[in-house]
């Protein structure tokens, strides 16, 4: 059994804002001292893994083995089921390199329309890798189901949120309370059995 996380550094590996400042408040219960590699000067890794696990776990580990520090990272995205999962591990690709996540929702409702789908059901997936300087690791996972929607809806969130409606609701995760989306998103569930295993609640 892993020494439980308390009362120190812990850094965020990840470049985006969106998904660091979600970290943050999952974890504002906790005594930790949180920075993103960002604040640190450490560049993105190449993500070359072919899961979101790999994805995970090369950025926590690389992570932790230039800070020194207990590290942990979110390889997220979105999974369209009519597109056989994609963009999947390539949802921050589809979004090009300025990063426009119109383009993206965009991308995502042409090839829909391109091939007639009447489902467009998709969902949201987070791997949530811990890594240790001296190289022990934890993977959790979580998601969350729900339906596209176009045009986009909402200006809270960040990436995919406003085309996507969870499962027993009627607005997007854009037009959602953001803490109302952090509790029943795909990173809330990941971080759950993270805290539950290896957090003290102070
Ligand atoms: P880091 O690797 O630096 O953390 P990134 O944006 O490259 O940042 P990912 O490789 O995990 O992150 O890409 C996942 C993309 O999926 C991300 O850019 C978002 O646009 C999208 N995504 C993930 N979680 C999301 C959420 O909760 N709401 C909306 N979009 C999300």
């Amino acid at each position: 059994m892993k020494k439980k996380i308390n009362n120190e550094d812990i850094i965020i590996a990840s470049h985006n804002e969106g998904k660091v400042s979600e970290i943050k408040d999952l974890l504002k219960n906790y005594d930790l001292k949180i920075l993103s590699s960002s604040d640190l000067g450490i560049d993105e890794p190449e993500e070359n893994g072919s899961s979101f696990e790999e994805n995970a776990l090369i950025k926590a580990s690389t992570t932790s083995m230039l800070s020194k520090t207990v590290s942990i990272s979110d390889d997220s995205g979105l999974c369209v089921n009519a597109l056989d999962g994609e963009p999947g591990i390539y949802s921050a690709r589809w979004a090009g390199p300025k990063k426009d996540f119109l383009y993206a929702a965009n991308k995502i409702q042409e090839s829909l329309l391109k091939i007639e789908a009447i489902d467009y059901s998709a969902y949201f997936i987070c791997v949530l890798a811990v890594s240790w300087p001296d190289g022990d690791y934890r993977i959790y996972k979580g998601r969350v189901d729900g339906t596209l929607s176009f045009p986009p809806r909402g200006k809270n969130g960040f990436g995919y949120d406003p085309i996507f409606i969870p499962l027993g609701h009627e607005s997007t995760f854009g037009e959602m309370d953001p803490q109302f989306k952090h509790s029943i998103s795909h990173r809330n569930h990941a971080f759950k059995l993270f805290s539950k295993e290896l957090l003290i609640e102070g």
